[in-house]
């Protein structure tokens, strides 16, 4: 385990300046001016922001932009916590502020805040899932980080199989596969 050694530091920099730098691909997508989220950015950190982003991207499964009430059933169920319908009724109510019963973005900002604990609680499994797959905790998995996993647990993936499944996971077409990209393997 890598603790505090020198350059841990700007690896940890360096992660979150790629990351960051998906994020405000992101929000000019969504239409969100990056100056309008300003504020969680001096409240709560640009981690905090590129962590409520990757949220958003997750729930949002099919990629729409905004969240809808089928997909927060989806995503809960998927990850094994399962919402009951009450909760997910609460969290729509609380969340759309405009009543087109989607959350867009802002929204979902202002709801995640709300409930951290439960969005961090479907997402907790998938993400330490994710940590011990990323051997060199680069914050991405690599095609040997894959195929080391796959030997791990008895299912070897030849060059070719890796290069298959990573033309599927890889969204974004980085060569890597990012926490969103690997939560939309998992999440059917
Ligand atoms: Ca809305
Ligand atoms: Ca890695
Ligand atoms: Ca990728």
């Amino acid at each position: 385990m890598e603790k505090e050694v020198p350059g841990a530091v700007s690896k940890y920099k360096e992660i979150r300046a790629r990351k960051w730098e998906s994020v405000s691909k992101d929000l000019s997508e969504w239409g969100v001016p990056v100056k309008d989220c300003q504020r969680y950015i001096s409240d709560f950190g640009k981690d905090k922001l590129i962590e409520m982003c990757e949220c958003f991207k997750i729930f949002d499964h099919t990629d729409t932009g905004h969240i809808t009430k089928p997909e927060m059933v989806l995503v809960s169920n998927c990850l094994g916590k399962g919402w009951n319908r009450h909760f997910i009724k609460r969290l729509l109510e609380d969340g759309d502020k405009n009543g087109d019963t989607v959350l867009d973005f802002m929204e979902f900002v202002e709801l995640y805040l709300a409930y951290e604990s439960e969005f961090q609680d479907v997402l907790n499994d998938l993400k330490v899932a994710f940590e011990v797959m990323d051997t060199d905790q680069s914050g991405y998995l690599s095609p040997d980080e894959l195929k080391i996993v796959m030997d791990k647990i008895g299912r070897p993936m030849s060059d070719e199989e890796t290069a298959h499944f990573l033309e599927i996971a890889d969204k974004n077409g980085d060569g890597e596969i990012d926490f969103v990209e690997f939560a939309k393997l998992v999440i059917k």
